[in-house]
């Protein structure tokens, strides 16, 4: 069978590492967002553990972000799931109460990046990859919850010039934005993460806890209110011919350098 994630558990210090393992590239579909969501409902609900490091078993991906095969000729019942699933991970890491740092060891764009965002510190590895929200060249308009997490990270103008032009960053231009709070060499990225792990697990956890809903709260409450429309929103967007072309076209680029 196939393993999705590995978990690496460090209860005496008090956080865990989460490994993506979805070969090729970690594509976020129905099933491993299910997966994902078991994995963040265990971890909130863990007396054991104040703190999760995500990253990728994968060398040179972090995640592709969405599995554009949930998107390219969706059906209504399918598609719900997969949105509804994605809106639950969202709202269960951007809103979750734990420590949660992004081991970015690899390429991490659209829904990949949105992850790492959900995170409360991001260390990238150097090196040839790029992290961002590029929904605009796939023909796609990044959902409001997605701009608003980007909004809160970046701030409003580099959003604003990012969302646009679907900008992908390299580590350098990631730091520089604050996109990425540290870039490493890929050898000592575990290592920066879990000394980033236990500072922060060092701060007084209510206070913290307390700190971190305050900042996230009314961005979470925002697409808690509207689910059911965003869900609707997705599906009919995603119905279009327009859209179903260009996923067609994105899906068959992907494809070309291998023939
Ligand atoms: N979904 C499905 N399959 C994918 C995806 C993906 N996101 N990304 C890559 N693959 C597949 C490729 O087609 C390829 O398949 P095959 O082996 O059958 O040819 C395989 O994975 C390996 O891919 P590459 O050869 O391209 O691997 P590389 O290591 O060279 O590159 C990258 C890795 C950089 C991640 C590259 O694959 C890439 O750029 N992928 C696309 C990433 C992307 O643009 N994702 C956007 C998804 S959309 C999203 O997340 C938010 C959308 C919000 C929707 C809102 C609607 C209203």
């Amino acid at each position: 069978t196939k393993i999705n994630f590995y978990v690496e558990e460090y209860k005496d210090k008090g956080y865990m590492v989460l490994k993506f393992n979805k070969a090729p590239v970690n594509s976020l579909n129905l099933e491993f967002l299910t997966e994902l969501n078991i994995q963040l409902d265990k971890i909130e609900q863990s007396k054991d553990i104040k703190g999760v490091i995500l990253t990728s078993h994968l060398p040179n991906i972090f995640s592709a972000g969405l599995d554009i095969l949930e998107m390219y000729q969706i059906k209504q019942e399918r598609g719900t799931q997969f949105w509804t699933a994605l809106q639950e991970t969202w709202i269960k890491l951007y809103g979750s109460n734990k420590i949660f740092i992004a081991a970015i060891n690899g390429h991490s764009p659209a829904g990949g990046c949105l992850l790492a965002m959900s995170c409360d510190y991001r260390i990238m590895t150097k090196g040839p990859y790029k992290i961002g929200l590029n929904e605009t060249l796939l023909g796609i308009k990044a959902p409001f919850w997605f701009r608003d997490t980007m909004i809160n990270t970046i701030g409003y103008r580099e959003t604003e010039k990012a969302l646009q032009l679907g900008k992908l960053y390299s580590p350098e231009e990631a730091l520089a934005v604050n996109l990425v709070d540290e870039i490493v060499d890929a050898n000592v990225l575990i290592q920066k993460a879990e000394e980033q792990m236990v500072k922060w697990c060092s701060i007084p956890t209510v206070a913290r806890e307390l700190t971190k809903s305050s900042m996230r709260r009314d961005t979470v409450s925002k697409l808690i209110a509207q689910r059911e429309s965003d869900t609707q929103s997705f599906i009919e967007f995603t119905q279009r011919d327009s859209i179903q072309k260009s996923l067609k076209g994105y899906l068959e680029a992907m494809k070309k350098p291998k023939k």
